[in-house]
């Protein structure tokens, strides 16, 4: 019966379009093609519409109106040129519908108005397209796709995202997309962390992305280019549950896993690069159930719709966009039936079928009616409002297990703007929302206080045995083998041994202030230069004795040996002095860039000390290793040139010797490993003070156990023979004039 019906309607419309005056509109329609084939669904949703507005006996009752399309495949160029052919050689038409694509849009509506023709896209979403000037006769249904900009800052001030990265294809369309967003973004506290641009592969400007550390991407593309950005971030391991891509709406349902030949990615890789992102664009049906001036609500729309004889498989890509297409017939209706009365109320000899391409006045007719109509459709409310988009609805989505999941809708229909969130919809993670960069925390490096009581207790006991020496030097000063090695020089070493240990306390790292680092210096420099000076010049001595015999009938004193001490110690100074005053030592903080780590995923630990530095260590340090080098060097020499000196209580020559000996391996291992472990400052710490500890224990040990040996044995100070190699006439037992007094 109802089959029956609609042959009878059809028939009725048949016989009544033999008759009735045509309107003739060209659709431009992007059936196939890689940015946006849109076409597919839209053309079952108007053909619905031509036949509803054909049967409605309301509107433009005396004329039939038909549409003929072209596939102008998303192509800027090719829909120019096929528009020209049509408008040469079809006849007249009466408005253009379309572009789909803005790209074409762009093109064919900067022409159309110089053939008088009024142009009207139900999908082209370029913010561009809003300019009167460049696009004179130009209107459309789609909110564009800045209109999203809102929904997409709220939606990371949602989650507490305050860095983000945005990559677009290089279109005018999609810049002033993001030129949008990025103005909206600097009136918050959100940073744009980087702003990428590509022509053909995205594969580059995606590894700037991931070098930035970017985590939210804002993008602006068509869908191939979608794809290709995916597959990029793939490739460069920018994926996965802490990167977080922002797409539009309008690209097909299953955008990222559909059209992959020619890309280098599996459909399985490209679900894995598309998962949680997230897709902002407008709720293109209408949210209010209301009948509009189809008479159709939106479900009621998509009930018929699907049962289309035109709509297909392909049709299902693009659905949503049913609705606007559908509407865009009825408006255009409208406006022509508007012209219509118009012409009539004017008293145009034309009727509106007449019009021809040089009819300016009946086109600026069409332009007005079409600025004038609104109306309600399966869409939602549709009018033109000359400088101002709707403010429709955006819907939320997220890709969640491989598809497209609606999660809410932002409501920037109302004042104040909010989310509308589906409860539990969105599936983060380990129900952990990602970060918006890296989170870097700062850890400072102490020395482990084990390492540091270790050797602060060893250097303890060093002074300790030091101040032993010394009592022992005070108590046996007149036993004849302590009277015989200097004990006053001796006592001097011991100082020196001690300012050394005390090096131990003052920490390397995880200084607090700067007398830190210059007392540690002082210490290290003026107790390195008291005891080998002390050694040196007690050998200096015996060398004196030995190789001259005029000195044999003189004293040298042990003052005497002290001014050579102080000159040593005087020429450290003033090097230490001239530092301090050109550039003295701060506390810095330096980045151990070797030790960082990650905590989980994207928590990254930044290991740190605060260690002493002078801008100029370098020139400073040599004069010091010059003296002190040359101190070890001639005490060397010395101990040397008197080895032969066989009187142990006078002569330590073999003793020094081997401290040298100690000093100048530790010293040698100790500058390697300090070279090795550059920015193991802690480690270095470790190795320094044991170096120093051992280094000056030794001497110690060395310089100090024969005498106690010798005085516990009593071991006269005069035993032993001059064996010098040289005939000295040296009589041991007047050595005390030449030892200390
Ligand atoms: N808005 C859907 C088609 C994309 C474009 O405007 O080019």
């Amino acid at each position: 019966m109802l089959r029956s019906y609609y042959l009878l309607l059809t028939l009725i419309t048949c016989i009544l379009s033999l008759y009735a005056k045509e309107l003739r509109l060209l659709g431009l329609l992007p059936m196939t093609g890689d940015g946006w084939s849109g076409g597919v669904s839209c053309l079952p949703a108007l053909q619905m519409a031509l036949d509803d507005v054909n049967n409605n006996g309301a509107i433009l009752r005396d004329y039939n109106l038909t549409y003929n399309w072209i596939d102008t495949k998303c192509n800027e160029g090719l829909s120019v040129y096929k528009l020209f052919e049509s408008l040469h050689n079809d006849p007249t038409y009466h408005m253009v519908l379309g572009a789909g694509c803005s790209v074409e849009s762009e093109a064919t509506s900067q022409v159309s108005h110089l053939w008088n023709l009024t142009q009207f896209s139900y999908g082209s979403s370029s913010p561009i397209l809003s300019d009167r000037k460049r696009f004179p006769k130009f209107f459309r249904l789609s909110l564009p796709d800045q209109k999203h900009n809102p929904a997409r800052i709220d939606l990371m001030k949602e989650f507490k995202w305050k860095k983000v990265a945005t990559i677009n294809q290089a279109l005018e369309f999609f810049s002033s997309v993001m030129d949008d967003f990025v103005k909206r973004v600097q009136q918050t506290n959100i940073t744009i962390i980087s702003q990428e641009i590509f022509t053909s592969s995205p594969l580059t400007r995606v590894r700037n992305l991931k070098n930035h550390d970017a985590r939210i991407i804002m993008t602006a593309m068509y869908e191939d280019k979608a794809r290709e950005t995916l597959c990029a971030a793939y490739k460069v391991g920018l994926y996965g549950p802490k990167i977080v891509w922002v797409f539009v709406g309008w690209f097909s349902t299953t955008f990222w896993k559909v059209d992959l030949e020619g890309l280098d990615c599996t459909e399985a890789e490209m679900i894995k690069a598309a998962e949680g992102s997230f897709i902002t664009g407008p709720v293109y049906s209408n949210p209010v159930e209301e009948r509009g001036i189809a008479n159709l609500t939106a479900s009621e729309f998509a009930k018929r719709y699907y049962i289309q004889p035109g709509y297909n498989e392909a049709s299902k890509n693009y659905d949503s966009f049913a609705y606007q297409c559908y509407d865009h017939i009825w408006v255009v209706a409208m406006a022509l039936d508007c012209a219509d009365k118009r012409l009539q109320e004017l008293g145009y000899t034309k009727s509106l079928d007449m019009f021809e391409y040089e009819d300016h006045d009946i086109n600026e007719i069409i332009f007005q009616c079409m600025g004038n109509t609104s109306l309600t459709g399966v869409s939602g409310r549709v009018f033109f409002t000359s400088g101002a988009d709707p403010n429709r609805i955006v819907k939320i989505e997220r890709i969640q297990d491989g598809a497209r999941q609606t999660v809410g809708l932002y409501r920037q229909d109302k004042n104040p703007k909010y989310f509308e969130w589906i409860e539990g919809a969105i599936k983060w993670k380990d129900g952990v929302i990602p970060r918006d960069s890296t989170y870097i925390t700062f850890e400072e490096k102490e020395i482990p206080m084990g390492l540091y009581i270790t050797m602060t207790s060893l250097a303890s006991l060093g002074i300790c045995l030091a101040i032993t020496f010394f009592i022992f030097n005070i108590m046996y000063r007149h036993n004849s083998y302590v009277k015989m090695s200097s004990p006053n020089i001796n006592n001097v070493l011991l100082f020196g041994c001690i300012l050394c240990y005390s090096t131990v306390f003052f920490k390397t790292v995880y200084v607090e202030n700067e007398i830190n680092c210059k007392i540690r210096l002082v210490c290290f420099s003026i107790g390195f230069t008291i005891t080998f000076g002390a050694l040196f010049s007690k050998t200096w001595r015996i060398y004196r004795i030995f190789t001259n015999k005029q000195l044999l009938k003189r004293t040298i004193k042990d003052y005497q040996l002290l001014v050579i001490i102080g000159i040593f110690v005087v020429l450290v100074s003033v090097v230490l002095i001239i530092w301090e005053y050109i550039e003295p030592h701060k506390v810095v903080t330096q980045f151990l860039d070797r030790e960082v780590y990650m905590i989980g995923n994207d928590a990254e630990v930044r290991p740190f000390v605060r260690v002493c530095h002078s801008e100029y260590s370098d020139y400073f340090q040599w004069p010091l290793y010059v003296v002190e080098g040359g101190l070890l060097t001639f005490g060397a020499f010395l101990a040397w040139e008197t080895r032969n000196v066989k009187i142990q209580a006078l002569n330590d020559s073999h003793e020094i010797g081997l401290c040298i000996y100690n000093v100048v391996i530790l010293s040698a291992v100790g500058l390697t490993l300090s070279l090795l472990l550059k920015d193991q400052e802690v480690l270095m710490y470790g190795i320094t003070s044991g170096f120093l500890i051992i280094g000056t224990f030794l001497t110690q040990a060395v310089i100090f156990v024969p005498k106690v040996h010798a005085v516990r044995h009593k071991v006269s100070g005069t035993n032993g023979a001059v064996a010098t190699g040289i005939n000295t006439g040296f009589n041991p037992s007047s050595s005390h004039q030449h030892g200390a007094e």
